[in-house]
């Protein structure tokens, strides 16, 4: 189950159930255009769900093949001021969702569970994105994608900035 749970009053907003399991930890950013953050979060049901941050609705899901236990970096990769999700799985895949339709855009293959959660920027500076990401397989892995430009980036990493603050 996933709450949205009023900052003010502790009283609940919204739920969504995802008839699983949720270890990962939500990421934000815009999805649908109507000025309220919405919601990114995996589950053991092995997929993604974007939420209306209005109302818990399903704006789109992505089904990978196993838990996802990675929470999700949000940024957006084309340049459509949608975000895209980032977000790896147990099915040993990391994954780039499309925002705009919940689409895969790229997928990543390793030999093991994906359940660290992936920070993206462009590391070595030569304006394609990179992503940074650590496997069960031992490894770390830093990929880079073939996005040359990247406009918001509202939640590039876990609890989405470096000092892990999460707030919006
Ligand atoms: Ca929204
Ligand atoms: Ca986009
Ligand atoms: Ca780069």
């Amino acid at each position: 189950m996933v709450y949205a749970i009023d900052g003010v009053t502790g009283s609940e907003i919204w739920h969504y159930d995802t008839g699983s399991y949720v270890w990962t930890s939500p990421s934000l950013g815009h999805f649908n255009g109507d000025g309220t953050p919405d919601v990114i979060i995996g589950a053991d049901s092995s997929n993604v769900y974007a939420l209306d941050g209005t109302n818990g609705a399903e704006i789109w899901t992505f089904a990978s093949n196993d838990r996802i236990w990675s929470s999700a970096a949000i940024v957006d990769l084309n340049d459509d001021s949608i975000p895209e999700a980032v977000v790896g799985s147990d099915d040993g895949y990391l994954y780039g969702i499309d925002g705009s339709d919940g689409s895969m855009m790229f997928s990543y293959a390793t030999s093991d569970w994906v359940d660290s959660s992936p920070a993206v920027g462009d590391i070595d500076g030569d304006t394609k994105v990179d992503i940074a990401f650590g496997g069960f397989d031992g490894y770390v892995y830093l990929v880079s994608v073939d996005y040359s430009t990247y406009g918001i980036a509202p939640w590039p990493m876990f609890r989405k900035d470096i000092e892990h603050t999460a707030t919006w």
